[in-house]
């Protein structure tokens, strides 16, 4: 781990300060569990696949079953993976201060295997489709699909209640986040003292307008990432490592 100990100890003292934490994640905090993000170099989902052709409402237009098959091979991923000490260490977090509240990107369910409560999910999840025509949530079935590298074109199911096709419950480019996950987002980064950004690119917004809200409004900025970053702001302190590493070194 790459993170000086000073950093760390004032990175220790400003948790220790705040009563009301927001968190942000991104694939970053999974990535250790063997989720790939969209972004690093070589690894990153759209280094190897071509965001526009699968995750957007024109493409499941044009090719539904390339896209429902490659969000199974990614669901696929998750129910195979487990939480990292990253996602717990963040459980321990929300049991230490007054009001942390957990804000996520990402579409898989870790946090919540960890157990973290009450995640608010920007994204959507890759666990909960819902019917492409009418919203109508799609329940699938029990188990881990056997998917192959990349997926494979698989029709989607219908819709129990309009014969639509399901797809997955994800936000895709130019589609809005959900009303109610936002505006929670929002609101606890209005109203914590302390943001912490943790494995997020902060490339994709409004997401990443987040982090503006809070450096906006003054609030001390931790930022956890091993990827190079900018450390301008006074207010802002960088941990360089990866999450699996820095949190539990930050709770301990
Ligand atoms: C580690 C680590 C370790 C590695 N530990 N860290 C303003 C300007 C320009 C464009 C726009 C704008 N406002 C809106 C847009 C358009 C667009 C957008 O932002 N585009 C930009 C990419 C340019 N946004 C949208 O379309 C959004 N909707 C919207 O704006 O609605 C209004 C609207 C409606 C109608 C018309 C127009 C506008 C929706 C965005 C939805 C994003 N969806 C995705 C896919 C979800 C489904 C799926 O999973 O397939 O969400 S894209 C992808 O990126 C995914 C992620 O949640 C999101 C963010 O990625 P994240 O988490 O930051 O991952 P990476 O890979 O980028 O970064 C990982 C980081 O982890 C790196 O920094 C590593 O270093 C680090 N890391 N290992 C800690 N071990
Ligand atoms: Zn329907």
């Amino acid at each position: 781990m790459t993170v000086h100990d000073t950093q760390l100890n004032k990175a220790v003292d400003w948790l220790a300060q705040s009563r009301r934490v927001a968190v942000l994640t991104g694939a970053g905090i999974s990535a250790e569990s063997g989720i790939p993000t969209f972004r690093d170099a070589l690894t990153g989902l759209w280094e190897r696949f071509e965001a526009a052709d699968l995750a957007t409402p024109r493409a499941f237009r044009e090719d539904k079953a390339l896209v429902w098959g490659w969000y199974e091979w990614r669901r696929m991923q998750v129910l195979s993976s487990e939480p990292n000490a990253g996602h717990r260490a963040l459980v321990a977090l929300s049991q230490r201060v007054e009001d942390c509240r957990l804000i996520t990107q990402n579409v898989d369910d870790l946090h919540e295997r960890a157990g973290s409560p009450d995640v608010v999910h920007l994204h959507g999840s890759l666990l909960h489709p819902r019917c492409f025509a009418c919203g109508h949530p799609h329940v699938l079935p029990d188990g881990i699909p056997d998917e192959p590298e990349g997926g494979r074109s698989i029709q989607p199911p219908r819709c129990e209640r309009c014969r639509g096709y399901v797809r997955p419950g994800v936000v895709w480019f130019g589609e809005s986040l959900p009303t109610l996950a936002w505006s929670a987002a929002e609101r606890a980064v209005r109203e914590c003292d302390l943001f912490l950004s943790i494995g997020t690119s902060g490339q994709v917004f409004p997401a990443a307008g987040l982090h503006q809200i809070a450096a906006q409004q003054g609030k001390p900025i931790i930022v956890i990432n091993p990827g190079e970053l900018a450390d301008g702001r006074s207010r802002e302190l960088c941990l360089r490592g990866p999450a699996g590493e820095v949190l539990p070194a930050l709770m301990a």
